[in-house]
């Protein structure tokens, strides 16, 4: 039942909920240097809603930028501000001074709320009428430093009405200008009630973490809403390598993880088996694994299944949607496949024209479900929703059971020799070679095919980089696809570029060559 009252404040109504089914001791945000409980994050937020009231002019309406890493702070700004009924609007950390002008612009903010380090940009970026305020520096203007000044009482959160927007998720997408997704506060509550009610499946005594960061939707959602929607706790990472996972696993007895294929194969690399050959002790109490940002091959699934004795939940979702829309849990599972859409969700199998495809052949994903796409002040709103469905610009296959297959980023098919191949496919052969860590696989202009299949490959340290090994990779992925598919060009690598979220950026790759 996705209904909800008229007036709705999400961030008050995200707290009352778990303030009313936990208590307010119930430990909720956990970092490296401290751990708030509900009633501090509840009394933190109110604090931050009356400084931006009182101090800094913000009314309900108003556009307040967050920059900051995943921590207790990041969460209280994020609260706070929505409870005064002003807009997030978020964006990941490390920005620098032009692209936080860019999106300040696009989006009319007003305020900047910025831990240090993403203050200097900010302030850098001067954009006329946005003021920096630091959080967590120094100084008698530092945010903090006003909530322990305010007077400490509780601030009634606006009563905003449920399609009033929330927030303004920033996607810079692997290319172009950044496009502002507008959400409403329903749409917050929506993902908690999709997603995470109907596959994840948490309860209060869950321990949450992960790497995506909170100015990313998959990780605001998987992070903060699903873990607060329950009264669970999360333990938010300042940096999420896969090494600072397996140790916040292992110290906080963590119980869902949220990362992306990436971290897995990384996790994978370093894990030991237990004596018995069981899984690796610092992993026991973890029960739910999340994948997002990229397709999760096949291969890493049956990995970290043997590893770990955990199937993957594998998922595909959009900022200009929130969070997820197509995934699979336990035993509706087929490795390789993202699943089948969530409930409340549809999705399909189009042509640009918006005619079905049939299954089994592949065309482009549309889906449509309680949350839709809106640019703000985007003219590309018009090649996202189209014919009634969003386009989210990935290429799929579904199968006669209704299970969706990742093909390729509709723009990332190569077409060699009148050839549809998909890079990703060739990634996933050639990351089944025990010696490849990473794979990237692009199209780059060839005057007799169009499109020649060229591999960037990371190596394993123990393994040399000669022809011998092109050589090697080439037979070992024509006797796993189809043989026309095979990268003929195949350069090594020390690493692969990829985006601040993880997403692997294959135009650069196309630049490389
Ligand atoms: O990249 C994804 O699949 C994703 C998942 C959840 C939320 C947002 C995004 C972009």
């Amino acid at each position: 039942d996705l209904r909800y009252p008229d007036r709705l404040n999400c961030a008050a109504h995200l707290l009352d909920t778990a303030l009313a089914a936990v208590g307010p001791d119930r430990r909720c945000l956990i970092s490296a240097t401290e751990t708030w409980t509900y009633g501090d994050l509840d009394r933190r937020s109110d604090q931050i809603a009356e400084v931006l009231t009182t101090e800094l002019g913000v009314l309900p309406g108003h556009r307040v930028l967050i920059c900051g890493p995943n921590s207790p702070w990041t969460v209280a700004c994020w609260f706070g501000v929505l409870k005064a009924g002003a807009v997030v609007v978020t964006v990941v950390p490390l920005l620098r001074s032009e692209e936080i002008a860019t999106v300040a612009e696009i989006a009319d903010v007003g305020v900047a709320l910025c831990a240090p380090g993403c203050d200097a940009e900010a302030v850098k970026a001067d954009v006329a009428g946005m003021r920096v305020v630091s959080v967590g520096g120094s100084g008698p203007d530092d945010l903090v430093a006003r909530c322990a000044r305010s007077p400490q009482r509780r601030f009634v959160a606006v009563q905003t009405s449920q399609d009033d927007v929330a927030m303004i998720a920033f996607t810079s997408g692997t290319t172009g200008r950044p496009k502002g997704c507008m959400h409403f506060h329903r749409d917050v509550l929506t993902i908690a009630d999709t997603f995470a009610k109907h596959v994840l499946k948490p309860t209060a005594d869950d321990v949450f973490t992960g790497s995506p960061p909170l100015g990313f939707t998959f990780g605001l959602g998987g992070l903060v809403i699903f873990p607060l929607a329950v009264g669970a706790s999360t333990v938010l990472l300042e940096r999420g390598s896969p090494e600072a996972l397996l140790a916040a696993v292992e110290k906080h007895g963590v119980s869902v993880l949220f990362t992306a294929p990436t971290a897995y194969r990384a996790m994978l690399a370093m894990l030991e088996a237990a004596p018995d050959g069981g899984r690796d002790p610092r992993l026991l109490t973890l029960r739910r694994c999340v994948s997002a940002g990229e397709a999760l091959p096949a291969e890493t699934w049956r990995a970290w299944l043997a590893a770990t004795d955990i199937k993957i939940i594998d998922g595909i979702g959009a900022t200009e949607l929130l969070h997820i829309f197509i995934s699979a849990a336990d035993d509706d599972i087929r490795p390789g496949s993202t699943g089948r859409p969530v409930p409340g969700w549809q999705a399909a199998i189009l042509d640009a024209d918006g005619h079905p495809v049939p299954d089994g052949e592949p065309g482009l994903l549309a889906v449509r479900g309680p949350i839709g796409c809106r640019y703000l002040a985007d003219e590309r709103q018009t090649s996202y929703v189209r014919h009634g469905w969003n386009y989210t610009g990935d290429t799929y296959i579904r199968d006669e059971d209704g299970y969706f297959w990742y093909q390729a980023r509709s723009d990332d098919m190569i077409i060699s020799s009148g050839y549809n191949i998909a890079g990703p496919e060739v990634e996933s052969a050639l990351l089944r070679h025990p010696s490849v860590l990473e794979a990237g696989v692009v199209g780059t202009p060839d005057p007799d095919r169009g499109q020649l299949v060229t591999a960037f490959v990371v190596l394993r340290p123990d393994t040399s980089p000669g022809e011998a090994t092109v050589k090697e990779l080439q037979e070992f992925v024509k006797l796993r696809i189809a043989p026309y598919k095979y990268p003929r060009v195949i350069h090594f690598v020390p690493a692969l570029p990829r985006t601040a979220t993880g997403k692997l950026q294959r135009f650069k790759l196309k630049d490389l060559s």
